[in-house]
């Protein structure tokens, strides 16, 4: 199919129609008006995301359609409801969990995990999800740092909970078949099956915990960052405003609910706005995620670079097998959106990828591309109305347009992290004079308020007295025709300080050979400049990457010069 034939006619109107009113006027007072608590002082996430729907024309539209390859199932509001309600019950009536009390989900994507997940949200419990390919020692340090009273996970992951060393993890549930009960482990389907449907919620206050999600830095142990049921402010109306969701759309993002976007808006946000989502188990496969696509007629796609670029490396003999038609809006976020990769997805998919930027501890979109704004591609966009984000030096001080230094933003956005469990110091140390959280980004902002990426501050390369970005070099590698992807760091060199090392992993059938070291420095030598271009190029497999899909560059640098690698719970297998 030719491009234009497969560019859909655009809405007449977005929901942001006008991004520079939006940007001067929003107060999100207006925002507040869109949940029920504004009438009747009761907050909780849970109802506002399903119950309340179930009490409306909402009711028997599909909340979850959910696809693993082997269970194929559909759940309305109401049916949501029913099961969220049964998971609160069987919590509530096995453990004694308690408003703010912590309880983890350990497991793949099913739809117990959104049961379990909203129910012991309706309990006022904090929950922490893990991705399930973490290992014993993850687990542990998680488990005891926010000292966890309940588990639900599988019979397969259970062995990869040391239970002797967590002395006050009280319940476990398992969910699978065949599960032997003990006084602490539970069958959490036999208890959900027989759980009542009616369960009154417990009312929480705007700023109590909600999520905790435990991200890695490049040193120490990984650190738990506290959400509250205050974000959904934010989730919302960014999900009205940058995933344009409407009522008729069928929403697919492809995150894991251990990583924030899983959660954020693979949760929050789309069932905030009453939105029908898709979620894809099981494992990636480029035929899988087309044929989810095509069989769902999914209309707006949030997913990641990392997996464009694998679905790019399929080629796009595979594409032309699926109609790919109902796709209105296609999204990324979590590294930065190679040009490569804009093209590939306006040649191929016929669409132009929105990028968004934003963190777990900003617990929702900062800086993005809304679908009524001008894209100048490789920008990350700009500030989401509301928040108000900007450069900083390493004093705290606001620089000009074009000056690079440290993505900011002014504390006290409604979604921002709210603690780092049990670190009230480090929690502190974000934020510079007490006013500006500091992202560990460094980017630069043109003349228009856009925002320009450069790399993470830790990871900016000093060459002969250049300053070079990463991400740079790695987006001119991949227009390298036998270049499926790459890491590029500073390597430490008497003479240049640092000179430029790039690790690259080659697309199939394509064999490494010094010819081809020497083809891709000059193809970046040409394209981008002399100083840019690696002086050392080493062939990889895989390059190592977060379960995210970001390249962990801190890790290439640790191998290159042998040093210990920090904490790599978060790296894929
Ligand atoms: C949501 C999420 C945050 C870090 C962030 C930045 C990188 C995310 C990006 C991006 C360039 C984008 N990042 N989105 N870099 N362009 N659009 O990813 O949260 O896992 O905490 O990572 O990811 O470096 O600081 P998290």
């Amino acid at each position: 199919m030719k491009t234009m034939e497969k560019l859909r006619a655009l809405p007449m109107q977005y929901n942001l129609p006008n991004y520079e009113v939006a940007a001067a006027t929003h107060d999100w007072v207006e925002t507040e008006k869109g949940f029920s608590w504004y009438e009747t002082g009761n907050v909780n996430m849970a109802y506002e995301a399903i119950d309340r729907h179930a009490e409306t024309y909402r009711k028997n539209k599909v909340a979850l359609y959910y696809n693993d390859g082997k269970r194929k199932e559909a759940y309305t509001f109401n049916e949501m409801k029913k099961m969220t309600n049964k998971a609160a019950n069987v919590l509530k009536s096995s453990t004694d969990l308690a408003k703010g009390d912590r309880m983890f989900i350990f497991m793949p994507r099913s739809p117990e995990l959104y049961f379990s997940l909203l129910g012991a949200l309706k309990m006022g419990v904090i929950v922490g999800p893990l991705f399930e390919a973490f290992m014993e020692g993850a687990v542990y340090d998680r488990l005891s740092d926010s000292d966890a009273k309940v588990l639900v996970t599988t019979p397969e992951l259970i062995g990869r909970v040391p239970l002797d060393k967590l002395p006050n993890l009280q319940r476990v549930f398992l969910v699978g078949d065949d599960i032997e009960e003990s006084e602490q482990i539970l069958d959490f389907n036999k208890h959900l099956q027989a759980a009542s449907i009616e369960f009154d919620i417990e009312w929480v206050d705007r700023e109590d915990g909600m999520i905790l999600h435990y991200t890695s830095g490049s040193t120490g142990t990984p650190k738990g960052v506290l959400h509250v049921h205050n974000a959904m402010l934010q989730q919302y109306q960014s999900t009205q405003w940058v995933l344009d969701l409407r009522d008729d759309d069928i929403y697919w993002c492809t995150a894991d609910p251990g990583w924030v976007t899983g959660t954020s808006y693979g949760i929050f946000g789309p069932w905030l706005n009453g939105v029908t989502m898709l979620i894809v188990g099981g494992r990636f496969s480029p035929q899988a995620w087309y044929q989810a696509i095509e069989d769902y007629s999914v209309t707006v796609w949030y997913s990641a670079p990392t997996a464009f670029r694998m679905l790019m490396g399929a080629g796009s003999g595979i594409l032309e097998n699926y109609d790919l038609s109902s796709l209105r809006h296609v999204l990324s976020v979590g590294e930065p959106l190679n040009p490569e990769v804009i093209r590939w997805g306006f040649e191929e998919l016929g669409h132009r990828i929105h990028d968004t930027w934003w963190m777990t501890e900003t617990g929702a979109h900062m800086i993005c591309n809304y679908p009524s704004m001008d894209i100048k591609p490789g920008s990350m966009g700009k500030p989401l109305p509301g928040v108000h984000a900007t450069i900083v030096d390493d004093s705290g001080n606001e620089v000009p347009p074009f000056t690079m230094g440290n993505l900011a933003i002014r504390r006290g956005w409604p979604a921002m992290m709210r603690q780092i469990w049990g670190n009230p110091e480090r929690y502190e140390s974000y934020f510079l004079k007490g006013e500006w959280y500091v992202s560990g980004d460094s980017a630069y902002m043109d003349d228009e308020g856009y925002f320009w990426f450069q790399g993470r501050v830790d990871d900016v390369i000093m060459t002969a007295g250049e300053r070079v970005g990463p991400f740079e070099v790695e987006s001119k590698l991949l227009e390298h025709p036998d270049v499926l992807e790459a890491g590029v760091i500073g390597k430490p060199d008497p003479v240049r300080g640092e000179i430029i090392k790039a690790f690259v992993s080659l697309r199939e059938g394509v064999e490494p050979s010094d010819e081809l070291i020497e083809d891709i420095r000059n193809f970046v030598k040409k394209g981008l400049s002399a100083h840019a271009a690696p002086r050392e190029i080493e062939f990889k497999d895989k390059l190592p990457k977060t379960r995210s899909g970001k390249i962990m560059r801190r890790v290439l640098k640790a191998w290159e010069l042998n040093l210990p690698a920090g904490d790599l719970s978060t790296m894929e297998d």
